[in-house]
């Protein structure tokens, strides 16, 4: 039986062709809850498909910002874990990542294998997600021990897509790291790989601008994430740009269906 909010993805992406989340980091060094909270309702009044709720330096617990953006929206929040730390009941699912080309194992199968009793007694649906470092990385590689794939060898992504789906992973991320320069993962990157993989490819890292997010759709991204426009931006136009940002991806999204 697949979960929830597994069908729901599937379902938008085979209606809509291409879907927007936004990433939220409640990290209490650098937000108040009630700031993320406000951005959560923006992002989710602005079309925003899904909420993902983590980041590479977490310090503290996350629980209670977790329950405070789920109570706060009624589109899905999916936890992104940069550790075992990341980890809530209160949110609707979790990606469940594996850091595919990171060099230490713990980033691999070490922190899940700490982390699945609890996950599991939780009862929190869980989306098998291949994670995969493009450069520059940022903090995500350098935290992950990533070697990050060069951005002009499109085929290397493509050997470790592949052998993510044969593994049997739901989804593949190609990320190229928070706040990454150059407006995101290569398109050449992300076609190779949506070309030949047959699971969706969601990618982030850098998409700042309508046409980073469209350009990613165009290249066969299923989910495109923005994370620090969000954090920068929502907040002082309370969400307008944002909406026309989403309906470019759903402009784009509708060309594929
Ligand atoms: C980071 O891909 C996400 O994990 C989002 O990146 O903050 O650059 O949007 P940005």
């Amino acid at each position: 039986m697949p979960g929830k909010v597994w069908s729901y993805i599937t379902k938008k992406i085979e209606d809509e062709g291409a879907l927007h989340f936004s990433l939220l980091d409640p990290d209490p060094l650098s937000v108040e809850i009630d700031t993320v909270v406000e951005q959560a309702r923006l992002v989710e009044k602005a079309g925003s498909d899904g909420i993902m709720i983590g980041g590479s330096t977490i310090f503290g617990y996350i629980d209670e910002s977790v329950k405070a953006i789920s109570d706060a929206v009624d589109i899905p929040t999916i936890l992104f874990p940069g550790n075992i730390s990341g980890v809530s009941k209160h949110a609707d699912a979790m990606f469940f990542m594996s850091l595919l080309n990171s060099t230490n194992p713990y980033w691999i199968v070490g922190a899940q294998a700490l982390g699945a009793a609890g996950v599991k007694m939780s009862g929190l649906e869980t989306i098998p997600m291949a994670y995969l470092m493009v450069a520059p990385g940022k903090t995500a590689a350098w935290v992950g021990d990533a070697k990050v794939f060069p951005r002009d060898k499109p085929k290397i992504a493509l050997m470790y897509a592949l052998a993510a789906e044969l593994m049997g992973f739901k989804l593949v991320y190609l990320e190229a790291g928070s706040g990454a320069e150059g407006g995101g993962v290569p398109s050449e990157m992300i076609s190779m790989v949506s070309q030949f993989a047959d699971i969706p490819v969601i990618t982030g890292g850098g998409f700042n601008t309508k046409d980073d997010v469209v350009r990613g759709v165009n290249a066969g991204a299923s989910i495109v994430v923005q994370g620090t426009y969000i954090e920068k931006n929502v907040l002082g136009d309370k969400g307008a740009e944002l909406r026309e940002i989403i309906k470019s991806i759903k402009d784009a999204g509708a060309k594929k269906t």
